[in-house]
């Protein structure tokens, strides 16, 4: 590469991006880690990109209707935090730079959203930024539909590399933004043939210009050094109906020994590539040093966005008064003062009409009552909308023709569903929830621990949630799921046992707004164990006693989901034999975890014998098995060991012996 060439041709430009070049050079020899690879290819691209394009305003980085910039190629996070830090975002002072990947710096070897205002949506593991992005351009559709463009229009820029491209999620989102047309979306493929084994080209030949057309979109290529051709293409994008790709032909590291290498993609610490790297570049200043000039030059990039952003503010003011609150409270994600009463009247009912229904189905009925209140959800199912129960009569189907529908078809692509609820989540003012099999679980897994990691509150409707879903079989059935699920940190794993703890799961899922939910919901239908109203969210502590025991307390028994009604069966036959039982639903082990000490105490007192039961594996119960002092309780589990099998439900729960009279007996056989 002409290095000379590049400078002369493009003076100015040349030195605005050799900032982002050599302070990613500097950070990472000084952390002696990091990726110095593709800031460093790419610098061009996002010169450019924010220079003339990208409208921002680094003193207020949470304005709503800001574009939003997605680095998917995470571990080129120099880039973002040489911008954030050039264009004068207060979070990134030259400091935090200098402390790139050290403890309690911001500037984390990641993106990490949590850390840095900034931050749009952690990535590193490859190919979750670009399906991220699908989810933050349809909320820019459905929220400029819902408030106007003079509220929300703005632009969602990606970049993204050779393994982002490579992974599969990459695919379904990309399949998912061509037939959604958005047009707002655009990608920069940092094209430069180089991953960390060696060449694209020892594991991929996808010609993903091809690719990318395939799925509905408009597709450049363009030589990513080239700040004219870099412009010309943002400009074609902008003004073509459907999401871009523009491929830019970038050399890693370029400008170093390490160009166009492997080598190139990880740190490069070495003292004299990195002389010889600046030499190369005419960069005569020190380690972290920006000329006031080419300072001001980024600075001046914000001062535009900020501009727009008084802009925007005063548009704002114009709404009335009614539409101005619903923003504010949608994006503060605070749920409508209306929730409560009609979750409280839905209950009411619920306990009144004493129907036996699969929770899958009682869940649609709570979301009839609330989608209606709660306008900013967002509705959709990896094409399983029929069993999954995700779609309220009121909601209407998002698509190019209607923008204002609620219920997204994200097709068989569990993984990117649940990444494109990451993004609609992250962009804020909706509430995004979508459903499949609890099975598939592994399928959306990569997402979904990202949904922890960030604190969105996605809602994951898992239904057919154990062997319970009978003929479909052990492929169908999951085992281990909630057991996985409850071990993800920064998680409500929800397994209501009836229609009113349904409810109620809603209700804490809707009014959390710092980490997602899981609702584990059946395929069969449950007895109503909840057979008195109460106002009160009894599921909000977690586990709480069902059914006292009648006779002197002697065992309790825990469960949850479709197996409480068979633990209250249980009680029953013990009780008739003079054994007293308690029997203590657990709704969500993460809330009961939460409660004080004297609540969980009260709850499940030392002494008497403690039975699980739960169509699952027992790992997750070990917990409330053990008891508080963490000292072995008499104890015991009902429940499956592994896989499940194909027949129908009753046969499956009598063969693998999960029945009131199997519990019954664990019990005596413990007394
Ligand atoms: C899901 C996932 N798998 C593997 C990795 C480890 N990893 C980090 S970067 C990388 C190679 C990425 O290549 P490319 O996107 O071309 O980046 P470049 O080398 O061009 O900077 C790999 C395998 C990861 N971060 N995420
Ligand atoms: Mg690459």
């Amino acid at each position: 590469m002409d290095i000379a060439a590049l400078r002369e041709k493009h003076p100015e430009h040349w030195r605005t991006a050799a900032a982002i070049r050599t302070l990613t050079l500097d950070a990472v020899a000084a952390a002696n880690s990091g990726h110095s690879g593709m800031p460093m290819g790419m610098a061009d691209v996002a010169t450019v990109l924010f220079g003339k394009h990208a409208t921002f305003d680094p003193k207020a980085p949470d304005w709503a209707d800001r574009d939003r910039f997605i680095l998917s190629v995470g571990h080129g996070s120099m880039l973002l935090y040489s911008v954030l830090h050039l264009t004068g975002y207060d979070e990134v002072p030259l400091e935090e730079i200098k402390n790139f990947r050290q403890w309690g710096s911001k500037t984390a070897g990641h993106p990490e959203s949590e850390y840095l205002a900034g931050v749009e949506t952690t990535t590193g593991p490859l190919g979750q930024g670009i399906a991220n992005s699908v989810g933050f351009a349809i909320a820019e559709e459905m929220l400029r539909a819902k408030y106007g463009r003079k509220i929300v229009d703005h632009y969602t820029w990606v970049m993204a590399g050779d393994g982002c491209l490579m992974e599969g999620v990459s695919q379904e989102a990309i399949a998912l933004a061509g037939m959604q047309k958005l047009s707002k979306l655009i990608v920069f493929f940092d094209d430069n043939g180089i991953t960390i084994d060696g060449k694209v080209s020892i594991a991929d030949v996808t010609d993903q210009a091809k690719r990318f057309e395939a799925s509905g979109w408009h597709v450049q290529s363009i030589d990513g050094h080239d700040p004219e051709a870099i412009d010309a293409a943002i400009e074609a994008a902008k003004a073509d109906d459907r999401p871009s790709m523009i491929a830019c032909k970038t050399h890693i590291a370029l400008g170093s020994s390490a160009q166009d290498t492997a080598k190139g993609h990880g740190a490069l610490t070495d003292a004299k590539l990195i002389a010889d790297t600046k030499a190369a570049y005419g960069w005569e200043h020190g380690p972290f040093e920006i000329p006031a000039d080419v300072k001001s030059t980024w600075e001046k990039m914000g001062e535009r966005g900020a501009k727009a952003h008084a802009e925007w503010k005063e548009r704002f003011a114009e709404l009335s008064e009614r539409k101005q609150a619903e923003f504010e409270r949608a994006f503060a994600r605070e749920t409508p003062k209306a929730l409560a009463s009609k979750i409280r009247s839905f209950k009411k009912q619920a306990v009144e009409e004493a129907k036996s229904v699969a929770t899958r189905k009682s869940s649609e009925m709570a979301l009839g009552v609330i989608n209606p209140v709660m306008t900013e959800t967002v509705g959709g199912s990896a094409d399983l909308t029929g069993s999954n129960n995700t779609k309220s009569g009121d909601m209407e189907v998002f698509g190019p023709d209607n923008r204002k529908g609620r219920y997204i078809h994200y097709g068989i692509r569990e993984h990117g569903m649940a990444a494109v609820m990451n993004g609609i989540s992250l962009h804020g003012g909706l509430r995004p929830y979508g459903g499949t099999f609890m099975a598939f679980t592994d399928y959306a897994r990569g997402a979904m621990r990202l949904s922890s990691l960030m604190h969105q509150p996605v809602v994951y409707v898992m239904t057919h949630d154990s062997i319970g879903l009978g003929e479909d079989g052990p492929t169908h059935q999951p085992v281990e799921h909630l057991s996985m699920l409850r071990a993800t940190p920064n998680t409500y794993v929800f397994r209501p046992a009836d229609t009113v703890e349904t409810a109620e799961a809603w209700e804490i899922a809707l009014s959390t707004a710092d980490r997602p939910s899981v609702l584990a919901l059946s395929r069969q239908n449950l007895a109503p164990v909840r057979t008195e109203h109460k106002t009160k969210n009894l599921s909000q502590q977690g586990a709480y006693v069902l059914r006292e025991a009648g006779e002197k307390r002697r065992a309790i028994l825990m469960a949850s989901g479709s197996e409480v009604e068979i633990a209250v069966k249980a009680r029953e036959i013990l009780e008739a034999e003079g054994i007293g039982v308690r029997v203590v639903s657990v709704p969500c082990m993460e809330l009961f975890a939460a409660q004080d000490e004297a609540y969980r105490k009260r709850v499940l007192p030392a002494g008497p014998v403690r039975v699980a039961v739960e169509a699952g594996v027992r790992q997750s119960w070990d917990r409330l098995l053990l008891g508080e002092r963490g000292r072995e309780q008499k104890a015991g589990f009902v429940g499956m060991e592994g896989f499940g099998a194909s027949a129908p439900a009753e046969t499956l729960y009598k063969e693998f012996g999960i029945t009131a009279e199997a519990v019954a007996e664990k019990v005596k056989s413990l007394l």
